[in-house]
């Protein structure tokens, strides 16, 4: 957090500020939730985005939507599309020691997952906030910085991409969800937050093939040469990804190595061969999640990413973005128009229990993933065991269910 300086110099404002209840840092899943909330409440906010429309229409991330997301999105008007397009997923299957092991999910709880490709969630909540909710939204602002987060008179600055200049917002609360690499976390005062971090020591390169998927459903390849995953995207898209080394340089994964360790590591018998295609995304991730608590400071509240991080071993960030994103914007709203404050005061710890559960279920799935690769053979014992039991218990199968699907009732 930074004071506007009362310097003509390049950090002051160089236009009359303007003022709006709410400026929302970042135009991603969260933000632009926010950002359609308070649009359906009439009450005047701004988003500010770093990259262009198109950019972030195009950015290719999350594909697997909770059920209980969509609904979320759907009672705010936000799921036409969605519900139209996305695919059902109902089943998932696990491979190892050379089987497949379908686990039926929606048999076992009467949910499903929809897979929708980030891109185009992000495409129709764009949309709908600025063209359809005439939302104000600023792209290719740079050097935001947040002023006074702590009084009740905070304002949020940038320069404008077009003169160079230094813009101010006046406001009465900053919504942070600018994501894992944003200014808002690393504006919170010093002392006033605690961030816990947990390392997986370990990388995914992560890959985006121009192939269809090579079967009906999200299969998860647990093999002695590492994790392997395959995510249907679309008819004509798939994810996989490949466990390596944590700081993996991606060029050392040309095509043929990518498709023949799939090959391997996803191998069952009688499942038939996997569909090549070009790979049009290849980056390593290195795997860690964090959380910031609380969630809230002052007049500044964090949403999705900016305020914790998960690794996509269980594809629960874009869903907690969500989560996060509709508690945010309805206090937001109740508060601005109806001055209820209830939904502020809880926002944090009602984000933070769902948050520290799915935090906890990536931690226990990683182990599942990756511990028959550690070179560990007591930690391969225990994950084969992990994983027969999720075959041969059915109450195991129903505590698995309930967290892959994010659908417990009280977190
Ligand atoms: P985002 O999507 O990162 O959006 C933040 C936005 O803020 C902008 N920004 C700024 N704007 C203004 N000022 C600044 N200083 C700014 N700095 C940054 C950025 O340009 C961006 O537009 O955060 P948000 O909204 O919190 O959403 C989080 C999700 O994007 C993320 O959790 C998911 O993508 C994680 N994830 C998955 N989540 C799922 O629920 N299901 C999945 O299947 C899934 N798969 C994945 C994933 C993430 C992946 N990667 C790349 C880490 C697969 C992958 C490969």
């Amino acid at each position: 957090m930074t004071h506007i300086s009362p310097h003509p110099n390049s950090s002051s404002p160089s236009s009359s500020p303007q003022r709006f209840p709410v400026v929302v840092v970042g135009a991603g899943p969260a933000g632009l939730t926010v950002g359609n909330i308070l649009r359906a409440a009439s009450v005047d906010c701004v988003v500010l985005e770093t990259e262009t429309r198109t950019s972030i229409q195009q950015r290719p991330r999350a594909g697997v939507v909770e059920e209980w997301a969509v609904r979320g999105l759907e009672e705010r008007g936000l799921a036409d599309n969605l519900v139209q397009r996305a695919e059902r997923h109902t089943v998932c299957e696990f491979r190892f020691e050379g089987r497949g092991y379908r686990f039926p999910y929606t048999e076992l709880t009467g949910r499903r997952h929809f897979v929708y490709p980030q891109p185009l969630l992000v495409t129709d909540l764009v949309r709908e906030y600025a063209d359809v909710r005439g939302g104000d939204i600023r792209f290719g602002v740079r050097d935001v910085r947040l002023h006074d987060t702590d009084s009740d008179r905070p304002s949020v600055s940038y320069l404008c991409p077009e003169t160079g200049e230094r813009r101010l917002l006046h406001c009465d609360f900053v919504a942070g969800c600018d994501g894992a690499r944003g200014v808002t976390r690393a504006g919170l005062p010093p002392g006033r937050a605690r961030q816990a971090r947990h390392d997986y020591g370990i990388g995914w390169l992560a890959l985006l093939a121009e192939a269809p998927p090579s079967s009906d459903c999200v299969l998860f390849g647990v093999h002695d040469n590492g994790f392997a995953g395959h995510m249907p995207r679309s008819p004509e898209m798939t994810r996989y990804y490949l466990q390596c080394p944590p700081g993996d340089d991606p060029e050392k994964w040309p095509h043929e190595r990518v498709w023949s360790e799939l090959r391997q590591r996803l191998a069952a018998a009688d499942a038939p061969p996997l569909i090549e295609g070009r790979l049009l995304e290849k980056r390593v991730l290195d795997m860690h999640d964090y959380v910031v608590e609380p969630m809230r400071f002052g007049r500044l509240f964090l949403a999705g990413d900016a305020a914790h991080l998960t690794a996509p071993i269980a594809a629960k960030g874009m869903n907690l973005a969500l989560h996060d994103a509709f508690l945010l914007g309805d206090a937001l709203a109740a508060y601005v128009t109806k001055g209820e404050e209830s939904g502020l005061d809880g926002y944090s710890e009602a984000c933070l229990r769902r948050v520290w559960d799915y935090q906890e279920f990536s931690q226990w799935l990683s182990e599942v993933y990756h511990g028959t690769a550690s070179g560990d053979p007591f930690r391969a014992g225990t994950t084969l065991a992990r994983l027969r039991r999720l075959f041969t218990s059915p109450v195991a199968a129903a505590a698995f269910a309930e967290q892959y699907l994010g659908t417990a009732e009280r977190f």
